[in-house]
């Protein structure tokens, strides 16, 4: 079978291209363990209430300006969390979970943007330099209340 030689040089550059593309993505996973964030920290969807830290849902005040938000995605409300105030440079890390289904969380204006999918716990941190009001909002289509499924959040001076 005769071969163009264009089409043999397309040919090697794809597939070239294509063994590179799986090579890295196969070192990143088996070699320097890059996984899906929070995958190895996983609880029962089912048992979220009494396991820990969710059984304690909320803000909490634990280093010098540096705080730990706990909170429950639960169609269609992000649980237990209200009047959420952090004075400006607080670090914040957010550990959240999922009593149903895969939620959104992403505060506009930060980079604080992941999926919170049941039975993982699921951690990202941001420090907020500036004053304002945010909104922690559900961007993962979730059902018919979706669109109410945020909840305020104020840094301070
Ligand atoms: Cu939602």
């Amino acid at each position: 079978m005769h071969i163009h030689k264009f089409e043999k040089i397309w040919l090697i550059v794809g597939s070239g291209t294509l063994v590179v593309f799986l090579l890295i993505i196969g070192i990143n996973a088996f070699a320097m363990g890059h996984t899906p964030p929070s995958d190895d920290e996983i609880l029962d969807p089912q048992e979220v209430d009494i396991t820990a830290p969710f059984d304690e849902p909320g803000l909490k005040k634990i280093g010098e300006n540096e705080y730990e938000l706990v909170m429950i995605a639960q169609a269609f409300t992000f649980q237990s969390v209200q009047d959420l105030k952090i004075p400006k440079g607080a670090t914040v890390h957010f550990t959240v979970t999922s009593k149903d289904v895969v939620h959104g969380f992403q505060i506009p204006k930060t980079n604080v943007n992941m999926m919170v999918t049941p039975g993982h716990v699921n951690k990202i941190t941001h420090t907020f330099d500036d004053v304002g009001q945010f909104l922690i909002l559900c961007n993962e289509y979730c059902g018919v209340g979706h669109q109410a499924m945020g909840v305020p959040l104020e840094v301070i001076e």
